[in-house]
């Protein structure tokens, strides 16, 4: 089965238990997170087969992200590094409606990852390979990873998938925009928010002009998401928009992965521009309803619970 392969860091979460600052915290919960690895989670609930590249500490923290994938029924492929541990995030829910991220992840196993650890083979065999902007901006042998799985995908016909994920607090604007000018000629589907969409195109520009520039710079399909205003894509002459799922949101880290999980399904499937938008929006909204960056990412029999009429489902 030729599933999807994506490369990434997740890191240990710990988020606290009651709205305010961490110092005031009396409890943390723990998790993880890490965008790619929210992906995989995400399709592997929609019924595709997923595999995770990384590394990993030979630590506690990484037998837990270890088991929590293999859980879900992602194949794991990561080294375990004893001089490196495995990264960490702090979630503050700081107000009732923000919520504060803290990465304490310098130095970290997943930021030793290099083009050596990126398997051709994989990449070639993969129906799909899904990549982000978080990882490359950990250091330059993980930005080099992130760039080696592209080309080499590219180069065997696997298509390329890639979210922009813009992480301000790992590196500056500039180092992110030379980087994603270096990959987009690698990639088939771009995932942007308007906001990230704006680090590379200049200019007071409408959502359609973003997605418009965004494929201009490589990608056959220029996919925009505006969170509560919904999505836009471009793929050749068709362009599409869809209005988002009316919620009121429990947690919305996470959204743009299961958004990009969704609209992933349903490219493998086939499916219309208008059909992927349509599944990215639902799958999105329901990583929304849950605490956590992908526990409420969807499976396929839960999707008719969005908008149901009556509030008890036995
Ligand atoms: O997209 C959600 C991710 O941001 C989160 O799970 C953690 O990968 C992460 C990051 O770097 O913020």
């Amino acid at each position: 089965d030729r599933g999807v392969v994506t490369v990434g860091e997740s890191l240990l979460r710990l988020s606290t238990d009651r709205v305010g600052p961490l110092a005031h915290a009396s409890a943390l919960h723990l998790g993880f997170g890490g965008a790619e690895s929210n992906v995989a989670i995400g399709l592997s609930r929609l019924g595709i087969q997923t595999t995770w590249v990384s590394r990993l500490g030979a630590d506690s923290g990484g037998d837990l992200i270890l088991r929590e994938l293999h859980a879900e029924g992602v194949s794991t492929v990561a080294a375990r590094d004893a001089h490196a541990p495995t990264a960490l995030m702090l979630k503050v829910r700081r107000t009732p409606e923000v919520v504060e991220v803290i990465y304490h992840r310098a130095g970290s196993a997943a930021s030793k990852l290099s083009a050596e650890d990126v398997d051709p083979i994989l990449l070639r065999d993969a129906a799909l390979v899904h990549l982000t902007g978080i990882t490359a901006a950990l250091s330059d042998s993980a930005r080099g990873a992130v760039l080696a799985a592209a080309r080499l995908a590219k180069a065997a016909g696997t298509p390329v998938s890639f979210d922009l994920n813009h992480r301000a607090r790992l590196w500056s604007a500039d180092d992110a925009r030379s980087f994603y000018a270096e990959i987009l000629p690698f990639v088939d589907i771009v995932f942007a928010g308007d906001d990230e969409a704006r680090l590379i195109v200049e200019g007071d520009r409408s959502d359609l002009d973003l997605a418009r520039a965004l494929a201009d710079a490589g990608p056959a399909t220029a996919v925009l998401k505006l969170g509560a205003r919904g999505a836009l894509a471009v793929e050749g002459t068709t362009t599409e928009q869809v209005p988002a799922v009316s919620i009121r949101p429990v947690d919305t880290v996470g959204a743009g992965d299961a958004f990009v999980a969704g609209f992933l399904a349903a490219q493998l499937a086939g499916e219309s521009l208008k059909d992927r938008l349509g599944l990215a929006v639902r799958t999105g909204a329901f990583a929304c309803l849950a605490e956590g960056d992908w526990e409420g990412a969807p499976r396929r029999h839960e999707l008719g619970l969005l908008g149901a009429a009556d509030p008890v489902v036995r």
